[in-house]
């Protein structure tokens, strides 16, 4: 048996991100160091041609304009029609009026794969209170009744990250205990994730809320792994670990972290 983030090294697929200015660089390196192949387009022009040729799209709000975000909707309805799996990341939904119905906007038009977003931009998307400053977020809610209201809602699977992470498709729903408080002094690792996890899709299309949670807990081991590395140095050599035991983790090493539960 090959694991999923052993094999995207071996088929290397090709990941459209339209996201945000803030992470591109990281994504692309994100992406390069899990074995996976980073584009970034975003003219309306080419978004169509390059979303159904690659492995999955990631559409990120994170700084959103029209422009932007017509043409996110012209490569998610091109990449529906070739079966290429969508990953949205709702960045900063809640915070404001136009992110919050952008996001719905997108939602509506496009058919994805899955939902990615912290508890607070879930819940602004839902209309729950949440709590969103800038691009952070948090509620109050359990994240597993968030995520199965926001499948049914958006008819989506979702993923909703922060201390733990959950992912349900309204049947299955995981709950994955891997991470580290210092991934959140590291801008871009949730826009990162997005991407990672259209990479996991891309590769296995057979049991998706498994791969996702697999997805989950490779990137939290990351984290974990990374932590001990840098610990005595500091964030600024924090995200270079990461990177680097994104790019190196082993079999052995994701079998020992690994914390994943199925809660129904
Ligand atoms: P925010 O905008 O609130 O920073 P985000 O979009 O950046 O959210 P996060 O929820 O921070 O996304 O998730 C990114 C990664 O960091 C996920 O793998 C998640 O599991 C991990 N993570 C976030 N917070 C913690 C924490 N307190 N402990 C462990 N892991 C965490
Ligand atoms: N502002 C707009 S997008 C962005 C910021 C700071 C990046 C958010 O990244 P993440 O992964 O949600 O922390
Ligand atoms: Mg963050
Ligand atoms: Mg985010």
């Amino acid at each position: 048996m090959m694991y999923t983030f052993e094999k995207i090294k071996v088929d290397q697929p090709l990941i459209h991100c339209m996201t945000n200015v803030v992470v591109t660089n990281f994504t692309a390196n994100g992406l390069l160091a899990i074995g996976a192949s980073p584009v970034m387009a975003y003219a309306k022009e080419e978004v169509q041609d390059l979303a159904q040729i690659a492995g999955a799209l990631l559409l990120n709000i994170g700084t959103l304009n029209n422009e932007q975000v017509d043409a996110m909707v012209l490569a998610g309805q091109a990449a529906n029609k070739t079966g290429v799996p969508v990953i949205l990341d709702p960045v900063g939904a809640g915070a404001t009026a136009y992110r919050t119905e952008t996001t719905k906007r997108i939602l509506s038009e496009v058919n994805f794969a899955v939902l990615r977003g912290n508890g607070g931009e879930v819940a602004a998307l839902l209309g729950e209170s949440g709590m969103i400053k800038g691009v952070d977020g948090s509620t109050t809610l359990p994240k597993d009744v968030l995520a199965k209201k926001a499948k049914e809602i958006f008819n989506t699977i979702t993923v909703i990250t922060g201390e733990t992470d959950v992912v349900t498709d309204g049947e299955q729903t995981y709950e994955i205990a891997n991470g580290h408080p210092w991934m959140t002094k590291v801008v871009g690792t949730g826009c990162l994730l997005g991407a990672v996890l259209g990479a996991f899709l891309s590769v296995n299309k057979e049991n998706p809320v498994q791969t996702l949670a697999e997805g989950l807990a490779f990137y939290g081991i990351a984290g974990e792994i990374a932590y001990e590395q840098a610990k005595d140095k500091g964030i600024g050599t924090y995200q270079e670990a990461f990177l680097n035991v994104l790019h190196q983790m082993n079999v052995e090493q994701y079998e020992q972290y690994k914390k994943f539960s199925i809660i129904e």
